[in-house]
């Protein structure tokens, strides 16, 4: 008989073995962080193949260890748990902080996500149980039919709970959110995404927004006309205002017209007044520009990652009669780039520029002073 091997199995009334309570809390703290790694497969499919198949893989061993540990439960085993746990644990550090050498975006920190968190917060918590398990002398028990299972109730409320959070954010379809615009209204109610603008006589200006992947600076980040903002929009108040976006990116996206007053269907916000725009296809928004003023642009799916990465660009509205004389007019969009680092770029980059003009170039009715990350901030649908 192995040394490891806790329950000879010779008394079936009394047996030395580990606390029941600890083995059903490690056991069940481990399948619920096996089932939020389950859940997210096939977000990271999409992402990169690899990850994809390596989350397939702990899921599997979570699952297959939260057996083991009721039904063969070792010191070995214990051991073992804690420092697949703490591997998990550590590599998730830094994927968050450094990053990894390989994927989609190498070298890049992923974003924080509920599932993540909640995933790394039931290991976290089922490392001292298991730690405690492998350390603690075996002790006579009698088997307690009533007992153990109430004792054990929190932990396994507690877990369950966190594997639906973690797994439904995980499921969710938000992150991607081809469908998640209401399909119809309510009965005798307006669907949002009925919710157009009436055909009318103003003045057309039509422009085509294509987002696309590209790179600024050695930079992965994403352009509309593989320009970093995108490009400015000029309109006379009054226009009607007609934009297409071409979606070339891997993932989908939207435009949203920010402080611009639209009709609802075409505000942008995918989920809400629109499917996002699914890679490939296009959507395009009209709109008569009723406001003189600086707007800009930017996409509403997936806010925190798109914006940061480059998908905004200023929307100037002039009123009727044209601009006034000025001697420069510079529109300026400040941002942090998706780079990881605290720069704030100027126009999408942060090399200096000289000044063209003894005066300054940022007039103050140019200047849409867009703190472009904290605006995702408020809105961010993050995934892990
Ligand atoms: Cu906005």
């Amino acid at each position: 008989m192995p040394s490891d091997v806790l329950d000879p199995g010779a008394d079936t009334t009394v047996r030395s073995r580990p606390s029941p309570v600890a083995l059903v809390s490690a056991s069940v703290l481990m399948l619920a962080a096996g089932a939020v790694h389950l859940a997210v497969v096939p977000m990271h499919l999409d992402e990169f193949v690899l990850f994809g198949v390596f989350f397939v893989v702990v899921g599997v061993v979570q699952a297959g260890l939260a057996v083991a540990l009721v039904t063969a439960p070792s010191r070995r085993l214990f051991l073992a748990s804690a420092m697949g746990t703490t591997a998990l644990v550590g590599l998730w550090l830094i994927t968050r902080t450094v990053g990894l050498p390989v994927g989609a975006d190498p070298g890049v920190p992923e974003p924080v996500g509920v599932p993540d968190i909640v995933c790394v917060a039931l290991e976290v918590v089922s490392l001292p149980v298991l730690l405690v398990l492998a350390r603690r002398p075996l002790r006579a028990r009698r088997p307690r039919p009533l007992r153990t299972p109430l004792a054990a109730a929190p932990v396994v409320l507690l877990a369950t709970v966190a594997a639906c959070v973690g797994a439904g954010a995980g499921l969710a379809a938000m992150p991607v959110a081809f469908s998640t615009a209401a399909p119809g209204a309510e009965p005798g109610g307006v669907a949002v995404t009925a919710l157009r603008g009436a055909p009318g006589p103003e003045p057309v200006k039509t422009f085509t927004l294509t987002a696309a992947p590209g790179v600024v600076a050695g930079h992965p980040v994403e352009t509309y006309n593989g320009m970093l903002p995108g490009p400015e929009l000029r309109v006379t108040q009054g226009d009607r205002v007609r934009v297409t976006l071409l979606n070339r990116l891997p993932v989908a996206s939207t435009l949203h017209w920010h402080g611009v007053r639209v009709p609802g269907a075409e505000d942008g916000v995918a989920g809400l007044t629109q499917d996002a725009v699914a890679p490939g296809a296009s959507f395009t928004y009209e709109f008569v520009a009723a406001d003189a003023g600086t707007f800009w642009y930017h996409s509403h799916q997936d806010t925190g990652t798109q914006i940061p990465a480059g998908l905004f660009g200023a929307l100037l509205v002039e009123p009727p009669g044209g601009r006034v004389d000025e001697d420069v007019e510079q529109t300026v969009l400040l941002h942090n780039p998706a780079d990881g680092s605290s720069a704030v770029a100027v126009n999408g980059t942060t090399a200096r520029r000289p000044r063209r003009s003894r005066r300054s170039w940022c007039t103050p009715g140019r200047l849409p002073k867009i703190a472009a990350e904290q605006h995702a901030r408020h809105d961010e649908q993050p995934g892990p």
